[in-house]
């Protein structure tokens, strides 16, 4: 029985669940890149490289574990345009008696995979994507008949369920959360670590000429690419990040400084998410840093809490809720994001670095996307759907599984706090706390009025006024409102009035010049 395995390009996994028991001599792999992915939205230039790269570096490392790969390219003289043209051009070709796929990563693509089997009348077996712990049905029975999504008690059932820092049945040091500890903002430090830089080998190069010349007109910039973009190479950043920064990645989670791109971050979400590495492997050797005695508690279950927690619950999440939680915005906001989102010149400096990372990098670590971009875009009432497009374009880790209910929950509380139970959304003193942004901007943190007023704290009033009516009864809101309802009536028309003027001037594109 000959069987054909399309092979997306998040499934880069030798393990995948396709792969499983079959007979590679009756097998024939297929992998696509085609123009329908590259262009569902603007993907940040060095996003494109990386996949397409990967995704070439993985057939020739299937090629060397003895299958059979029938690879299509962007740029071959008839090259289909989507999984779905390109899959019946290979039956044609290789004539196949079923097809067996890996579940896609998101609804689009999971209503084509749904489609092949009356399409092209062949038995198709979609398999589960066992590269999470969670299945989709373990967190339906997780999920079901609470009133309450709160991720701290998934996140207690898979440490159950893996084992992770556990002792017997209790957690290890005797408590599940060490977050409390992890708030300490950071201070510039000559040893402070570094990833890897992978130099761009033949099939990089030719693949970020491909990109120069298709996707010029797509956010970000392609100088400077050097993501690694095979298992052994993402593997040395892994190692990298045990070696040097695992031990801080917890004090410092939450810090951020002017410059510096990365702190004590592991840098590996675009290898885990398409397939790369292997997030319990990552997790059992975070552990075993800690076991050693290399790794403080504090940042191993900090690390650890991130992938088999928030990773697993917000793909739970994203599944449970189906394809219209895109369309969710109970803020009911409308605003379009400024211009300056795809430029980085604006002169709010936490803003203008966040950005200029990310379009020189396709990556901001996660305190910068959700306190400084999507603070921001929260307070000036941003379309939580431009706002969900614009994290899927500009980051090289972005798949609608993992991006959307960061960013329409847990970002833009577009879900009403089925992700989070408050908006994340703060006024510039948590900025300066957790950064030395403030130090370097134009803007004064601590004037609420005036021209060198920081914007952040007008808006974030103005939020919290003009959402009382949804957001005052929640409790965890209740000391802002109790502090706003302490105003005097001039005062608190004189912060509205600075914060609609900044508004004004964003809608008449005045933003570039903040
Ligand atoms: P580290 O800080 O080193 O964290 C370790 C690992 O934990 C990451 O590699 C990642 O796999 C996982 N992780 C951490 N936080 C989260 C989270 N909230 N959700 C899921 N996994 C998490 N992450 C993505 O992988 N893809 C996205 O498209 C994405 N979009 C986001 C959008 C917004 C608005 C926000 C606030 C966060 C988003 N995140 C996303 C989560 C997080 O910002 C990134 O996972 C992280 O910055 C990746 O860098 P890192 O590997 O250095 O992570
Ligand atoms: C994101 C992306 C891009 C830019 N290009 C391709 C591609 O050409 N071929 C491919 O197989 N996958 C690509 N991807 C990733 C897919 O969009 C991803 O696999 C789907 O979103 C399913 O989760
Ligand atoms: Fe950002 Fe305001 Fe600080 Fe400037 S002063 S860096 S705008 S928080």
């Amino acid at each position: 029985m000959k069987t054909l395995i399309p092979v997306l390009g998040d499934q880069l996994s030798l393990s995948l669940s396709a792969l499983h028991d079959q007979d590679r001599d009756a097998c024939v792999v297929v992998m696509m890149e085609v123009a329908e992915e590259t262009g569902y939205v603007r993907h940040h230039q060095q996003k494109i490289a990386y996949i397409l790269s990967a995704m070439r570096h993985h057939a020739q490392a299937l090629r060397a574990a003895g299958w059979t790969v029938d690879y299509q390219r962007l740029d071959d003289r008839d090259a289909a345009d989507s999984f779905t043209g390109a899959v019946a051009a290979a039956i044609d070709r290789h004539a196949p008696d079923r097809i067996v796929v890996t579940e896609a990563g998101e609804w689009r693509v999971r209503a084509m995979l749904e489609s092949w089997q009356t399409l092209f009348g062949l038995p198709v077996a979609i398999r589960a994507d066992d590269r999470f712990v969670a299945d989709h049905r373990d967190f339906e029975q997780w999920a079901e008949g609470r009133r309450e999504l709160t991720m701290e008690y998934f996140y207690r059932d898979m440490r159950r369920r893996t084992g992770l820092l556990m002792d017997g049945d209790q957690p290890e040091g005797g408590r599940w959360n060490f977050d409390k500890e992890n708030r300490k903002p950071a201070e510039r430090d000559l040893l402070m670590p570094r990833p890897l830089s992978f130099a761009p080998d033949a099939i990089t190069t030719e693949v970020l000429a491909l990109v120069r010349r298709r996707f010029a007109n797509h956010p970000g910039r392609l100088d400077g690419f050097d993501w690694a973009v095979t298992a052994a190479d993402a593997e040395r950043q892994a190692d990298a990040f045990f070696a040097h920064a695992l031990p801080r990645f917890g004090d410092y989670e939450d810090a951020m400084l002017t410059g510096e791109r990365h702190l004590w971050h592991s840098i590996l979400s675009p290898y885990i998410n398409s397939g790369l590495l292997d997030p319990l492997a990552l997790c059992r050797r975070a552990e075993s840093e800690y076991r050693a005695g290399r790794a403080p508690l504090n940042s191993v279950e900090g690390y650890i809490r991130q992938i088999i927690g928030w990773r697993e619950y917000m793909r739970g999440i994203y599944w449970r809720e189906g394809p219209d939680y895109v369309n969710r915005n109970h803020l009911d906001h409308h605003r379009p994001l400024p211009g300056w989102y795809w430029t980085g010149e604006t002169e709010l400096h936490c803003l203008r670095e966040a950005i200029g990372q990310t379009l020189d990098t396709a990556h901001a670590h996660h305190i910068q996307r959700l306190m400084v971009t999507g603070n921001f875009a929260a307070l000036i009432g941003a379309d939580p759907a431009a706002v969900h497009r614009w994290y899927l374009e500009v980051y090289v880790d972005a798949y609608e599984w993992v991006e959307l209910p960061n960013t329409l929950g847990m970002s833009q509380f577009g879900d009403g706090g089925l992700v989070g139970s408050k908006p994340y959304v703060s006024s510039g003193a948590y900025i300066d706390r957790m950064s030395d942004y403030c130090r370097h901007c134009r803007y004064d943190v601590k004037q609420r009025i005036g021209p060198d007023a920081c914007p952040f704290n007008a808006l974030y009033w103005d939020f919290i006024a003009r959402h009382a009516d949804r957001l005052a009864g929640n409790r965890r809101m209740a000391m802002p409102y109790r502090t706003w309802a302490k105003q005097s009536p001039e005062a608190q028309d004189a912060t509205r009035a600075q914060a609609a003027a900044f508004l004004d001037a964003l809608d008449g594109g005045g933003g570039a010049a903040y």
